[in-house]
């Protein structure tokens, strides 16, 4: 093995940071404790032969082969008159998490993330935590496996929702079927996923199942559209007795008057059950000069006929203005996909995708939601019909 000559040139780059004096940060005073100028551990000290393969013949251009995109968390120990460190370190091929969905589960919360790698194509992960706010990933994507039980991966995996019906999770996302179509798989234990064939024609995206059945279907609202990033789009509703056969689709509600739901709309959250009928959390998009910006909106529908909206909020509830939202891979976003609503308490957490680049979470209380959604609702006929025609 012949070694790279750019190797001596990256590794007397970092001798020198390795060699670097950190010396205590004198303008730093809290008279609590000290800091040091530079942080102990970053992605440039990591060893150069993990990120690269050495050897001239295999690897000619010497090109990274193992990007680290953190590193960070790490355990310490003073073991035989020495130091060790053991750090968590994050490849780079997760370059952002959002548009995800979580929900309780065991004695904690599980949750379908979208991560996006960095030749910016979107799968899906799972995760698991014990407060709903800090999260353990899953290293790899989830491996779906087909009826037969053969291995499938989607070409690409986006906006996963979760949603239990009777005993079974089920994770609803959009994927590549000749186009942007709806995705499906089922899972009882977060072990095993088995994909439900393409339920949708394409295009469709934004599915959201009902959590339970109504009138023995199973219900599901989506966001049928053509290809690419469509400036029109109204929600249906579809049933279905077997969650492979879908008919008896209506039309819900089309866009709104109001300016930031002025160029479509689609599905959110899961739906949650109330006495008044359900409650969803819904995005709405409009267009500006500069792209396109999508707020959160809120509507109620009938319980036993989903297509009639009983009230909707004209006034958005949540819209860009943080950071987080305004700035990112695609700034401006606000895109809701789960929450969390705990009937004893009556709070609710909306956790939403931010900017295309962050998971944002928000709380309300049912009771200020639904009061809110009713005292600044406004209908229009296709809004309340049954929207069958
Ligand atoms: C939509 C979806 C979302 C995304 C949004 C803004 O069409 O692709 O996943 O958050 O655009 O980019």
């Amino acid at each position: 093995m012949s070694i790279h000559p750019q190797y001596e040139k990256e590794l007397q780059k970092q001798q020198k940071l390795l060699n670097r004096p950190n010396e205590v940060d004198d303008s730093f005073y809290n008279g609590i404790y000290h800091r040091y100028k530079n942080p102990v551990l970053t992605r440039e000290h990591i060893p150069l032969f993990w990120r690269y393969d050495l050897d001239m013949d295999s690897n000619p251009f010497f090109q990274e082969r193992l990007g680290v995109n953190a590193v960070m968390n790490s355990g310490a120990i003073e073991l035989d008159g020495k130091f060790y460190l053991v750090a968590r370190v994050e490849g780079n091929d997760v370059a952002r998490i959002f548009n995800s969905a979580v929900m309780p589960y065991e004695d904690g919360f599980i949750g379908v993330f979208r991560g996006e790698q960095n030749n910016g194509i979107p799968y899906i992960y799972m995760g698991r935590s014990k407060d709903a706010i800090h999260w353990d990933f899953e290293e790899e994507k989830i491996p779906f496996v087909d009826q037969e039980g053969k291995s499938f991966m989607p070409v690409y995996a986006y906006d996963p929702r979760l949603v239990k019906v009777e005993d079974t999770y089920y994770i609803i996302w959009c994927q590549d079927f000749y186009g942007a179509a709806i995705g499906m798989a089922k899972t009882q234990d977060f072990k095993t996923f088995t994909r439900i064939e393409n339920p949708f024609l394409p295009f469709n995206r934004n599915a959201v199942l009902f959590p339970r059945k109504i009138n023995g279907n199973f219900c599901l609202l989506s966001r049928p559209s053509d290809s690419g990033h469509t400036p029109f789009g109204d929600i249906f509703l579809s049933e279905s007795p077997d969650m492979v056969y879908w008919g008896k689709h209506r039309h819900v509600m089309g866009k709104g008057s109001e300016w930031w739901e002025s160029l479509k709309i689609g599905g959110g959250a899961a739906h949650i059950e109330t006495s008044e009928g359900w409650l969803l959390f819904y995005h709405g998009v409009t267009g500006t000069c500069n792209g396109y910006v999508y707020s959160i909106g809120g509507a109620i529908l009938d319980i036993d006929n989903p297509s009639v909206v009983k009230y909707r909020c004209e006034d958005f509830l949540l819209t860009p203005q943080e950071w987080y939202e305004e700035r990112g891979f695609v700034p401006n976003v606000c895109f809701p996909c789960a929450t969390i609503h705990d009937s004893g308490s009556g709070k609710i957490a909306i956790y939403y995708g931010a900017a295309d680049s962050y998971v944002g979470l928000a709380f309300t209380r049912l009771d200020d939601i639904m009061d809110y959604i009713k005292e600044y609702s406004r209908t229009g006929a296709a809004d309340t019909e049954i929207g069958k025609r």
